[in-house]
């Protein structure tokens, strides 16, 4: 009821032009944060397939609404230009770009080997339609399967993905993905031997290229990057390794090339996007890779990480009954490319349908440079509040999200943070979804800007900074506070803090 009062109140302090507006987009987030709050739904309806709820129901409407655009297979959209241009790079390969986003916790999770507690398996992490069912958390929850189906030694799958995740300019909770995966079959050669060379004679014919490529790692590493011993010889993993590594750059020097010639035809190239073009591999840990890395990808004064890969672990690919292929696989964020391609500044801008944004792309002229429409103010608010002194458990705060030792529902880390099934006092992601609910694509960017323990109590206090921003028009003052005022209340309500 206090929380009633506190924003009934202030939306009656707001001039009366803009209550409607506030009223249709707010109390609307607000009920749909509510609903996807508690599962007293009996069943959600998905595409037009009823699945019945329970305590692990997690997926909000608000979620769900987007649910089925399709982005990367609608004529003219940015993603399905760009997932054409990484398919042109893989010629001969199958094109898997329609599979249904609801899987089985078995495809997204136990066909590919995750430990039963691992993190990525939490709710605070992935959104369940219920205990046996979600929205994919990557494409890798198909690998098993066209594995077993065994049409093409190589295939592509795009499709979106989901996550409950960090909110800023490169993270969405839906976002799309491309997996990709070439395999040998070593009974098609005349002896193991024969299959190595000819995985060393396809790297010999992959395109060469000049980039400059940090690659300071040895091709598996016994504690950090291991080969499947049991399974592959040195040279077969350093041969798959590195047709796989350059597999991929070749994709990026296409995807440089290509925006370079946009940002060359626009005339209008800024001094960070003129600096050459720097890409590094990074270790990785994955539970379906071994040995396996990310690529990295100098963008706009930081790295920006665009892709995992590694070689398939062999347990995977015995799963799938095929145990005489040996071969790698990789998965790539197709924003994070598009972003590099087009210019496209942030990621919220792909769900856009606002003509501004849509008209500027063209199937039959796909590579040029996005011009920005607007460039609106940003209104950044912060919110401080104590945890729950009484409260015992594990807190998460500040996970560097675009690290690659970050939290990942995909894998992808190696250090412990919070396992599945232990309920946490406090996630960062939870409080990241109430800001989204709240202010749908209105949040630019939330970040924790302090964590203080006081010294005399021990008790601890967090203080997040949302930006607001909308990309379509300019907010008022009232409105951001508006909304903030809901953020706070909510966080109160709903974890139990108290705010500073
Ligand atoms: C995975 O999803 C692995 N399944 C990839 C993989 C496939 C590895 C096959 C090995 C073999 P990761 O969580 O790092 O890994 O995500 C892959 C890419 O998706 C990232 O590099 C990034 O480009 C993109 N990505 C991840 N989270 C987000 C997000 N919230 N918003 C936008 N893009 C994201
Ligand atoms: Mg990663």
């Amino acid at each position: 009821m206090v929380k009633l009062a506190c924003s009934t109140a202030l939306f009656w302090a707001l001039p009366t032009n803009i209550r409607p507006l506030i009223r249709i987009a707010y109390l609307s987030q607000r009920r749909a944060y509510s609903q996807s709050k508690c599962s007293t739904r009996k069943q959600l309806t998905i595409a037009g397939v009823d699945y019945p709820t329970d305590s692990w129901t997690n997926v909000p409407r608000a979620i769900l609404s987007n649910y089925g655009r399709k982005l990367h297979i609608s004529q003219h959209h940015p993603l399905a230009i760009t997932r054409q241009l990484i398919e042109s790079r893989f010629v001969g390969f199958k094109n898997h770009n329609n599979l249904p986003g609801v899987v089985t916790v078995d495809q997204n999770f136990d066909s590919l080997g995750f430990a039963p507690d691992h993190p990525g398996r939490s709710k605070t992490d992935t959104y369940y339609v219920n205990e046996s069912t979600l929205l994919r958390t990557h494409t890798t929850a198909h690998e098993r399967d066209i594995f077993r189906d065994n049409q093409s030694d190589g295939w592509t799958l795009a499709a979106d993905v989901y996550r409950r995740d960090a909110v800023d300019r490169s993270h969405y909770p839906i976002f799309h993905q491309m997996e990709g995966a070439l395999t040998w079959h070593r009974p098609n050669f005349s002896s193991r031997d024969a299959c190595l060379d000819a995985i060393k004679d396809s790297l010999r014919k992959l395109p060469k290229h000049d980039l400059a490529v940090e690659d300071p790692n040895p091709p598996f590493h016994p504690d950090h990057n291991p080969l499947q011993e049991k399974y592959h010889s040195p040279e077969e993993a350093e041969a798959v390794g590195a047709h796989l590594k350059r597999s991929l750059e070749d994709v990026v020097v296409t995807i440089f090339t290509e925006a370079d010639k946009a940002l060359a035809s626009a005339g209008q190239a800024s001094s960070t996007e003129q600096e050459p073009l720097k890409v590094r591999w990074v270790e990785a840990f994955f539970p379906h890779t071994s040995p396996s890395w990310e690529l990295e990808v100098w963008w706009r004064g930081d790295w920006l990480e665009v892709l995992g890969c590694g070689v398939i672990d062999q347990p995977l690919l015995i799963r799938a009954n095929q145990p005489d292929r040996i071969g790698w696989a990789f998965g790539i964020g197709l924003e994070r490319i598009a972003m590099l391609l087009f210019g496209i500044p942030d990621i919220r801008l792909f769900w856009s349908k606002d003509e501004r944004f849509l008209r500027q792309f063209r199937a039959a002229d796909p590579y040029k440079r996005f011009q920005p429409f607007s460039k609106h103010p940003a209104a950044p608010r912060d919110v401080a509040f104590w945890l729950p002194a009484s409260a015992q458990g594990p807190v998460v705060a500040d996970t560097p999200a675009s690290n690659s030792s970050a939290p990942s529902p995909a894998g992808g880390q190696r250090t412990e943070t919070v396992k599945a099934g232990v309920e946490p006092v406090f996630h960062e992601n939870d409080l990241m979804e109430v800001v989204r609910m709240i202010a749908g694509d209105a949040v630019e960017d939330v970040k924790l800007i302090d964590d203080f323990t006081h010294p005399k109590n021990q008790r601890r206090s967090l203080c997040y900074r949302v930006e607001y921003r909308s990309l379509e028009r300019t907010l008022t003052a009232e409105e951001v506070n508006a909304m903030h005022e809901q953020v706070c209340s909510e966080l109160v309500g709903r974890f139990n803090v108290e705010i500073r």
